[in-house]
């Protein structure tokens, strides 16, 4: 892997249930590219800075509730008002690796099993966002993740509900999708993660066009 002028940066994204590595193995990818002279930039979803993302962290807090249609679309905007910047950086040449994206987005809501709302639904809002090139799912157990320190405090943060969308996450991969083992020592993961996102980054200094997201 080598930087490049021409071409565009990689959507790299990093999915999967909570305490799975998801923050682990994205800052080390990034710290990994840099080293290799790739231009490369962590970002994350929920972004909880913006006006909609402290919205959307009080309600993860549990501070403030919120109709469960109304706070997926808070989750999406908060993807669309990313997208721009999301753009420039690609087509600037940088590689971004994002932790979390839609695919959380349509798979947590999903999982509510809310009268109205099923997966169909919840891909609607983010037709059209740029697609990642890669996706890297850590697949692994919600018991096995649950071990891990045990969950937090915030809303979602239960077993029975990890068990469901770990069931909606299989619905939605699709031909970007990279599985890896993330019950692996955070070494061999990452030696996975590092051969995924060399080749993406690879094809994509090429220039190929971004895809959109679910069109
Ligand atoms: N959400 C939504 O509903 N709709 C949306 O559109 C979006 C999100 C985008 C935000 O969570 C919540 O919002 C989330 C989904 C929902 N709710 N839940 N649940 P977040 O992304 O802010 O969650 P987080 O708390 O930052 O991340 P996480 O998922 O809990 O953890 P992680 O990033 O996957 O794991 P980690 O922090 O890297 O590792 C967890 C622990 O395991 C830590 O102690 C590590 O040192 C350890 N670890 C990591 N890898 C290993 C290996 N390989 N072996 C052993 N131990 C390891």
């Amino acid at each position: 892997v080598s930087s490049q002028k021409s071409g565009r940066g990689a959507f790299l994204l990093f999915e999967g249930v909570d305490r799975c590595g998801k923050t682990t193995q994205s800052q080390r990818l990034v710290e990994y590219l840099k080293g290799k002279g790739v231009a490369a930039e962590l970002w994350r979803f929920p972004d909880r800075y913006t006006a909609i993302g402290r919205m959307i962290d009080s309600y993860l807090s549990g501070e403030t509730e919120a109709d469960d249609a109304a706070v997926h679309l808070l989750f999406s905007a908060n993807r669309w008002e990313k997208r721009e910047a999301m753009l420039a950086a690609l087509h600037a040449g940088h590689t971004l690796v994002v932790d979390r994206y839609a695919y959380s987005g349509a798979a947590f809501t999903a999982a509510k099993k809310v009268p109205g709302l099923d997966l169909e639904w919840c891909k609607a809002p983010d037709k059209g966002l740029p697609a990642p090139d890669a996706v890297i799912y850590l697949s692994m157990s919600p018991e096995a993740a649950a071990l891990r320190g045990g969950y937090g405090k915030e809303r979602y943060e239960k077993e029975e509900m990890q068990k469901e969308v770990s069931r909606q996450f299989a619905l939605l991969a699709d031909d970007t999708w990279h599985t890896v083992d993330a019950a692996q020592s955070v070494k061999a993961v990452e030696s996975q993660v590092q051969e995924i996102a060399e080749g993406a980054v690879a094809s994509c200094s090429k220039g190929p066009p971004l895809r959109l997201l679910w069109t």
